[in-house]
């Protein structure tokens, strides 16, 4: 197996938190882009009225982003002003998605957000708890994992990146219509869920008995192994008028917290 192969550990970054942090709030999945305005104005409007010293964002908060240069105009500056704004009051962390994962040092630096490797061990609260996005343990999803090791490499991000901003933007359109057919293809009730085993050798290695992942959008918490738990946060849909939701998972020294930002209606 190679170095990179699904069988090698990560590595495990730590990121400790302020001493005078007394609340963390996790989100992902938000999936934001210009046909999505009232999940857009509920991230805003949380941003606005989160009592959380710090939020952390595990990935997937743009439905695409297709590099850097693209936050100066359209939608991604209007994401980039709010992120800016909201960084300048709070410790705002972006950790980067299967969706997202071009973002990239420029986009931090300009918004001023605090950039975390997947996976992360977070230390708070006398605790560790291992934070990553997901998609890289949904060892199942063997067409994705390889799609995955592509992307991810750099000379491909490099090339990727050199092309002009109009075509980058067509190609991500085609690679979206092909996950959406993919989507449809999907057997009913089928999905694909991260690795067990693969999640407890790494909270094992990290020495965390907690796992905090978006990615899958089937929030919800369980025991991976006896000593080994994990929380998969929601995702953010307020577009759907039939199944709105939206979650934050708080997490403070008494422990954490589901926050229903809003819950499917009636
Ligand atoms: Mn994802």
């Amino acid at each position: 197996m190679s170095a990179d192969g699904p069988t090698a550990l990560p590595t495990f970054w730590e990121v400790e938190a302020a001493a005078e942090w007394s609340s963390i709030e996790f989100i992902s999945d938000l999936h934001l882009d210009e046909n999505t305005p009232k999940t857009f104005d509920a991230f805003a409007s949380y941003l606005a009225s989160t009592t959380a010293d710090a939020v952390f964002i595990l990935g997937d908060l743009f439905e695409v982003w297709v590099g850097d240069d693209s936050r100066h105009e359209g939608f991604e500056a209007r994401c980039a002003d709010l992120l800016s704004e909201a960084a300048s009051r709070r410790t705002l962390g972006f950790m980067v998605g299967n969706r997202d994962f071009l973002v990239g040092a420029d986009m931090l630096k300009a918004c001023g957000l605090m950039a975390l490797s997947d996976p992360t061990v977070m230390i708070a609260f006398g605790q560790r708890v291992m934070l990553a996005h997901g998609d890289a343990l949904c060892l199942s999803d063997v067409e994705y994992q390889r799609f995955r090791s592509q992307v991810r490499n750099p000379a491909w991000r490099a090339e990727f990146l050199s092309r002009p901003l109009a075509e980058r933007r067509k190609v991500a359109r085609h690679i979206r219509e092909e996950s959406e057919r993919r989507k449809r293809e999907q057997v009913a009730g089928q999905y694909f869920d991260i690795d067990t085993a693969t999640a407890v050798r790494w909270m094992h290695e990290a020495g965390t008995p907690l796992l905090i992942h978006g990615h899958t959008h089937m929030p919800g918490n369980d025991e991976l192994a006896p000593g080994f738990e994990r929380q998969v946060l929601s995702d953010w849909d307020l577009d759907d008028a039939m199944a709105p939701r939206a979650q934050a998972l708080r997490w403070t020294r008494e422990g954490l917290e589901r926050l229903l930002l809003a819950c499917s209606a009636a």
